[in-house]
């Protein structure tokens, strides 16, 4: 027959997914030659801040968040081996994650019989090897996670990082890619810019953090701008002032006009609860200029899409530092269909971190093509979730989509990201393609195989070499 019989569609799906590289299009990863910002290892696996998180649901309450961070890395990994893995089974996502790690690279045994340090030895060859021993190791995970290339976030507002670029760059393997991070532009974070510009000896006005952002592009050849949005990020089309306003809650905009459809109305004194009427317009302007007449215009001129991370709200419990980090926002999807169509030559990516998102980030995907949809982020990368959020899209994108990234901190990450992900990707295709067959379709190899590389990065290459009129 023409097409694959409906028995067979599991296991050709589930080989192909497995067989297939990925592009991850956002990591936090970073290449050997930055030294100790390149993170690897058991100990970093599980002092990862989403365990840290986990940790301190249970942790005994002689143990505060500032004595935890105090003590070396190893010692902090004791703790939470100790309390998440012995005392407790690895069940969570996080958790089993680290298991799934450690077994594809080759220490099933160690994990069986719960040997910390038979793990860390495995490791310290490698850190043994120096340069050599960490670039193996890479290269090791890279191979193991079928990773084609990564996506790092290089953030030029960062002196620890910048010292890696400047004086010269130093190289890094193909499989690594460069992202470079704004937040402080879409945030309106003036302090940040500002120190940021005086320190390489520019003058801060935004034609200043323009030549600032052009250089930073020229040094690392990103693929794409981004940048996480503040929790009440809102942009107000341009005939309403063409700006951002963070942090409108906090500035007294009542919720219901933050709630205000695509057409955007207008946000006058008089719908501001609470709030000085001069405040409203000076936060517009502040924050528009360094998007509208600094981002907005590097990006037009050197065709770069921004990729935006919608609804984190930061630092909920400060004392526990990153992992503080994170209470889900219901986001103002409107502000991303006001971005898209109030610049229709730049290319947006954007993922949403809360669940009840997801329907609306499909829908304007479906009616913006400057704007791709990428991944399952953070509280939503787990497989119930992933898996709902990727059969929505499969139904309302096809195959326009990419599936999953894996916002990996630690090299080793890779693997179980990877590997969970693509289970119930395949899991997810191999349903709806049998729903298709039943409908009167036929399918075979080489088309699943066409549509599978198309939600594991193909898709987002396609999107990349998109040039909009
Ligand atoms: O998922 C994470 O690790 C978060 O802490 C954030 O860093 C997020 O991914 C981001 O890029 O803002
Ligand atoms: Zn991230």
């Amino acid at each position: 027959p023409l097409g694959l019989r409906n028995e067979d569609i599991y296991s050709v799906v589930f080989s192909e997914v497995r067989g297939q590289q990925v592009i991850d299009l956002h990591t936090h990863l970073l290449p050997p030659s930055h030294g100790a910002l390149c993170l690897w290892g058991i100990d970093e696996l599980l002092t990862y801040h989403y365990l840290v998180a986990e940790y301190f649901m249970t942790a005994p309450a002689n143990i505060s968040p500032e004595g935890f961070y105090e003590l070396p890395k190893k010692e902090q990994a004791n703790l939470i081996w100790d309390a998440l893995f012995i005392q407790r089974s690895p069940i969570s996502e996080a958790t089993r994650g680290v298991l799934t790690t450690l077994v594809a690279l080759g220490l099933d045994i160690h994990v069986k019989a719960r040997d910390l340090n038979g793990i860390r030895k495995y490791y310290d060859k490698f850190r043994e090897g120096g340069f050599s021993g960490t670039s193996t190791f890479v290269e090791n995970v890279m191979a193991i996670s079928g990773v084609r290339y990564a996506i790092m976030t290089n953030i030029p507002f960062d002196s620890t990082e910048t010292q890696h670029w400047r004086p010269r760059k130093k190289d890094y393997p193909a499989t690594f890619r460069s992202a470079l991070r704004v937040d402080p532009l879409l945030a309106g974070d003036k302090e940040t810019i500002e120190k940021a510009l005086r320190a390489a000896g520019y003058g801060t006005s935004v034609a200043d953090a323009r030549n600032y952002l052009n250089e930073w592009c020229d040094i690392m050849q990103p693929e794409y701008m981004m940048a996480s949005t503040p929790h009440d990020f809102m942009f107000l089309a341009p005939d309403n002032g063409g700006g951002i306003l963070a942090g409108a809650k906090k500035r007294g905009l009542n919720e219901d006009s933050m709630k205000v459809p695509f057409a955007f109305a207008d946000i006058s004194a008089n719908e501001c609860s609470g709030c000085e009427e001069t405040d409203m317009p000076t936060v517009l302007n502040e924050h528009s200029d360094f998007l509208k007449d600094c981002l907005i215009k590097v990006c037009e001129e050197r065709n770069l899409p921004i990729a935006l991370k919608i609804g984190a709200h930061r630092q909920i419990n400060p004392s526990l530092l990153a992992a503080g980090d994170g209470m889900v926002a219901f986001a103002d999807a409107a502000s991303l269909a006001r971005l898209c169509s109030a610049y229709p030559k730049v290319r947006f990516l954007a993922t949403f971190l809360s669940r009840q998102n997801q329907h609306e980030a499909c829908v304007l995907a479906n009616k913006f093509r400057n704007l791709h949809i990428y991944g399952c982020w953070w509280y939503c990368n787990n497989p119930s979730i992933i898996e709902e959020i990727t059969k929505m899209r499969v139904e309302m994108l096809g195959s326009a989509f990419t599936a999953q990234h894996s916002d990996a901190r630690v090299i080793d990450q890779l693997v179980y990201k990877w590997a969970h992900s693509r289970a119930v990707i395949a899991k997810v295709l191999a349903e709806e393609y049998q729903k298709a067959i039943s409908s009167g379709w036929q399918f075979n190899r080489t088309e699943i195989r066409r549509d599978v590389s198309r939600l594991l990065g193909g898709a987002y290459e396609e999107f990349m070499g998109k040039h909009l009129i």
